[in-house]
């Protein structure tokens, strides 16, 4: 069921309209720029479905975007992550593996409801998601404190929150959502205590900075990977603020005490080396915050996203 070999569909997303920090749009062209197109066509030898351009769907922007149940650029999100989920849809329809570069965290509705959707269409089997990730994102507009909506994406794409309208978000249909069952969550340590609730009550699989320091990152891998079992494809979501500050400082909401920049790499090489990852969203890179840290942050996204695509140490 696996992607076809080293076919790459490429999305960059320059959007920032699920938090309230400018900069964060600025992400893809900066990868871009660090060289990371090239090194995955050059060195990994992918062959790349790209249309050249850093998607900021301007013309999608409404006029007026008041708040809707608190949530913050409601419309705008939903229309960004409504085209968002078509473009990675067909890249995942084709059997490509899909790379998205983001953007904030709120774009992940997009890119899961559109792998979700194809994986059922092609494969017949619910994809499970690994989200790497200082914070949970589950909050539902009613739990969340902020309004922000890269605080909510796991709430729309498991059905915990649901709109009945179209917009926003009632276009996210049962297929092309992901079980609370199928979602596995590391790195976190900044968690809102409505979504501890939602965590608990739901069963959610979750491996904290805390359960990483008990066992080590290889041991969290086996019982991560073991808790999605075999043959199940995988998305990848990666919050580059799952990185200590110290590797990754220019992202919106850094929180200490975060994995090293070997251990993001390690979770990225686990998970390519299943054979059943499908799709990797690298998000919340800014390059404009801390900006003596930004080359350095860019360089942690760089790294991180080779390792999920196949490269090795030797
Ligand atoms: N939990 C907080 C909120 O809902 C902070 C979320 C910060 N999110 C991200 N994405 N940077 O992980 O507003
Ligand atoms: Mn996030
Ligand atoms: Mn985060
Ligand atoms: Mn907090």
């Amino acid at each position: 069921f696996l992607p076809k070999r080293n076919e790459l569909g490429l999305v960059a997303v320059g959007f920032s309209g699920g938090q309230c920090k400018p900069g964060v749009d600025a992400a893809p062209m900066a990868l871009i720029e660090s060289g990371l197109v090239n090194q995955l066509k050059d060195d990994l030898e992918y062959t790349l479905h790209y249309d050249n351009q850093v998607h900021a769907y301007s013309d999608l922007m409404p006029a007026s975007d008041p708040p809707h149940r608190g949530m913050k650029n409601a419309s705008a999100v939903s229309a960004v992550t409504q085209k968002l989920s078509s473009q990675v849809y067909e890249h995942a329809k084709h059997g490509r593996f899909v790379l998205t570069l983001g953007g904030d965290h709120s774009i992940a509705i997009g890119t899961i409801s559109g792998t979700a959707k194809a994986m059922r269409e092609r494969l017949g089997r619910d994809m499970a998601v690994i989200w790497v990730d200082a914070h949970a994102d589950i909050n539902t507009p009613e739990s969340s404190d902020s309004g922000n909506i890269h605080g909510m994406p796991l709430a729309f794409l498991t059905g915990l929150a649901t709109e009945e309208e179209d917009k926003p978000f009632g276009w996210v249909k049962e297929d092309q959502r992901v079980s609370v069952k199928k979602l596995v969550y590391i790195g976190l340590r900044d968690v809102d205590r409505g979504e501890k609730k939602i965590l608990r009550e739901n069963g959610i699989k979750a491996f904290s900075m805390h359960d990483i320091d008990r066992h080590g990152i290889g041991k969290v891998m086996d019982m991560a990977l073991g808790w999605i079992g075999r043959d199940t494809p995988i998305h990848l979501s990666f919050d580059i603020d799952a990185l200590d500050p110290m590797w990754a400082p220019s992202t919106g909401t850094a929180v200490r005490g975060g994995l090293t920049l070997r251990e993001g790499d390690f979770i990225a090489e686990c998970v390519h080396e299943t054979g059943s990852l499908v799709a990797l969203d690298l998000v919340e890179v800014n390059p404009s915050l801390e900006e003596q840290g930004a080359a350095e942050t860019v360089r942690a996204g760089v790294s991180i996203v080779r390792c999920a695509l196949g490269d090795t140490l030797l």
